[in-house]
């Protein structure tokens, strides 16, 4: 499997070349794995500014770096120098550029604030908070330069590598739950819709961002009609995602959290997996696990008898595992090295249908 990227392809091509290595990986055997986050910190280590070289807990697993490099652009809207989780933006311009070079591919999410309470993207507690960034609303104009400070990032990593990286850009996810502020309880469907118009208008016209590859990931919890409540149409998505996590389940004593049961996970993912499949085909587009993972990873087979042994019947082009924090040691959903889920990490490497960075080596460069 090899990108055929060059510095010689417009904005428009490179974002079909992307396109279509996307499409061809749906509907082929193959899937790249992604990690969030994977080259900024790991569960025991934090990235130096004299580091020249990006380290990865999955690298450190398996020799080789995640095929799909997951970002989040929270707290770019502030103009501050680090995101939400203190990745410096300098540096996740310079991983981005990196990893493309490689041929990898990069998404990313933007966990953004709340613009009307100022408080972090989970804070919940005014309503009608979309509506009041639309044209009209008190909080539209700042809402605007909110979506500038993104648009220039991005804006920055095309004229430091000097040509249009093509990225899946992953605004407003899991909007089908209630935990953000851009949440289905905040406002009417066509609020939603006319939030993502606006905003893929302004990446696109005022920042010339046309490489974009938009992804819409809504969360577990609905059905094929409740998934397309809100789609803002198929002129301005380009891949359908889903994010559903293993969540842990309490037995009822408080100490006790037991993961050993993966029967509900299985169940939820080929109930909501096979309906994306059908929308995938029907509105021709490709579709991807966006966010998964199982905190911690106490089921040591969980990633050929769980993850992989499910997700390889859906056409899937990828799979992202969340981050592992370096501050939160139960918080990581990739192993590193002498975590109980190692071996079964590296057999799920193995796999000739995996796509790691490797997989995808562009050898044009
Ligand atoms: C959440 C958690 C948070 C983090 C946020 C954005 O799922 O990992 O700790 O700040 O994602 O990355």
């Amino acid at each position: 499997m090899m990108l055929l990227f060059s510095s010689c392809l417009s904005a428009p091509d490179q974002k079909s070349v992307m396109l279509n290595m996307l499409s061809e990986i749906s509907s082929s055997d193959k899937i790249m794995f992604g990690h969030q986050d994977s080259y900024f910190y790991g569960h025991t280590w934090t990235r130096e500014k004299s580091d020249t070289l990006f380290r990865s807990d999955v690298k450190d697993v398996c020799s080789d770096y995640p095929a799909v490099l997951g970002c989040d652009l929270g707290n770019i809207e502030l103009g501050s120098d680090r995101n939400l989780d203190g990745v410096p933006f300098d540096t996740m311009r310079d991983a981005i550029i990196f990893h493309h070079n490689l041929g990898g591919v990069v998404t990313v999410s933007w966990h953004s604030r709340n613009p009307v309470t100022d408080g972090d993207s989970w804070d919940v507690s005014n309503s009608s908070c979309i509506r009041s960034i639309l044209p009209g609303g008190s909080h539209h104009e700042k809402y605007i330069l909110w979506l500038d400070k993104a648009g220039e990032f991005l804006q920055s990593i095309n004229q430091k590598s000097g040509e249009s990286i093509p990225i899946i850009f992953r605004p407003y996810h899991e909007h089908t739950g209630n935990w953000f502020w851009w949440g289905s309880h905040d406002s009417e469907t066509q609020d939603y819709i006319r939030l993502w118009k606006m905003t893929h208008q302004r990446m696109t016209t005022k920042w010339g961002l046309t490489q974009l590859i938009w992804a819409y990931s809504p969360n577990l919890g609905v059905d094929k009609a409740g998934y397309m409540e809100r789609y803002p149409g198929d002129d301005m998505v380009d891949l359908l995602g889903f994010d559903i996590y293993q969540i842990k389940e309490d037995k009822g004593n408080s100490t006790t959290v037991s993961y050993t049961d993966n029967s509900q996970y299985i169940r939820d993912l080929e109930f909501s997996l096979g309906f994306l499949k059908e929308l995938g085909e029907e509105h021709n587009k490709p579709v991807a696990f966006t966010e998964t993972g199982s905190e911690s990873i106490p089921y040591p087979q969980w990633w050929s008898e769980v993850l992989y042994k499910t997700i390889r019947n859906y056409p899937l082009c990828y799979v992202l595992v969340w981050r592992n924090a370096h501050d939160k040691p139960e918080h990581h959903y990739a192993p590193y090295p002498g975590h109980p889920s190692e071996e079964d990490f590296q057999k799920f490497y193995r796999l000739p249908e995996t796509l790691f960075l490797k997989d995808l080596l562009d050898t044009t460069k």
